[in-house]
């Protein structure tokens, strides 16, 4: 039973170029921009974004937003939207086509507020498709679970069926704490010796301290509200994107 609904920020990112197994969504989106939407708990990380991921055996779907916008994420996540005023007639989703999560892997899309403003889909064996919307955006600097996948990635693009040139971008400092710098999850994740997104128990420990450093003695290095304390940017970070149109408030 949910006691207290997690007020989560849905991320916008617009499909730039679709990967040659989703190309075929292009011409039934009736003209509309596609985006593939990412719930996130931590919206002033987004400067960091370096990637995007999807659960390559989840099922994901393409959902009609209004006449000119179609978001891509869980069934699930598309009927929480609709009943909180994100569908075309409220309550009920109206589904252009499914596809499957391998095949979004490789598209291009925009990441907004991002330094790194356009990034790829990559895989992420932990996805769940039970919570969120089911797309995770990437912040290698500050997330463990995002730091070690990529460096998985990395490791064995051939096993993982990517391009190298996908994962080339390296983490990008976001903010800075006392304890760990500029890049509290790649210090966290050798600290506590993770070596790969499969360590799942040292993870949680990591995004654990990891939250706690940054919320509580995280200053911003970079954006609008550089020299802010994370406490009092974040907020304002996600009012930002809000208003720019590039988010949107998301509760489950
Ligand atoms: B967070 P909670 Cl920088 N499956 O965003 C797995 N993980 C998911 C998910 C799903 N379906 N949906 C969202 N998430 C991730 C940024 C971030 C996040 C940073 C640091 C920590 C962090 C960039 N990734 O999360 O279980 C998303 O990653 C740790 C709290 O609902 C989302 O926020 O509490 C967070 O987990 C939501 O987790």
């Amino acid at each position: 039973p949910c006691v207290n609904p997690q007020e989560y920020t849905g991320v916008k990112m617009e499909v730039v170029e679709w990967s040659p197994a989703a190309k075929a969504i292009e011409s039934k989106v009736n003209g509309r921009k596609v985006f593939l939407v990412a719930a996130t708990l931590r919206p002033e990380t987004m400067y960091g974004q370096t990637n995007c991921f999807v659960g390559t055996s989840i099922k994901y779907g393409v959902f009609a937003i209004n006449d000119t916008e179609a978001f891509v994420c869980t069934y699930r996540a598309a009927r929480n939207m609709a009943f909180q005023g994100l569908s075309p007639e409220r309550g009920q989703t109206q589904q252009l086509l499914e596809i499957d999560g391998a095949a979004l892997v490789g598209t291009k899309i925009k990441a907004p507020f991002g330094l790194a403003p356009e990034v790829f889909v990559l895989p992420m064996d932990n996805v769940l498709g039970t919570k969120g919307t089911g797309v995770v955006t990437s912040v290698p600097s500050d997330s463990p679970d995002d730091f070690a996948t990529v460096s998985d990635l990395r490791k064995k693009p051939e096993f993982y069926k990517i391009e190298r040139e996908w994962v080339s971008i390296d983490p990008i400092p976001v903010l800075m704490t006392p304890t760990y710098g500029e890049l509290t999850a790649p210090r966290l994740v050798e600290k506590l010796k993770i070596q790969s997104q499969k360590d799942v128990k040292q993870l949680a420990e990591a995004k654990e301290i990891a939250y706690k450093e940054g919320f509580y003695s995280g200053v911003m290095l970079v954006g609008e509200f550089k020299g802010l304390t994370v406490q009092e940017a974040k907020p304002k970070v996600r009012a930002s994107m809000i208003e720019q149109g590039l988010a949107f408030a998301y509760a489950e």
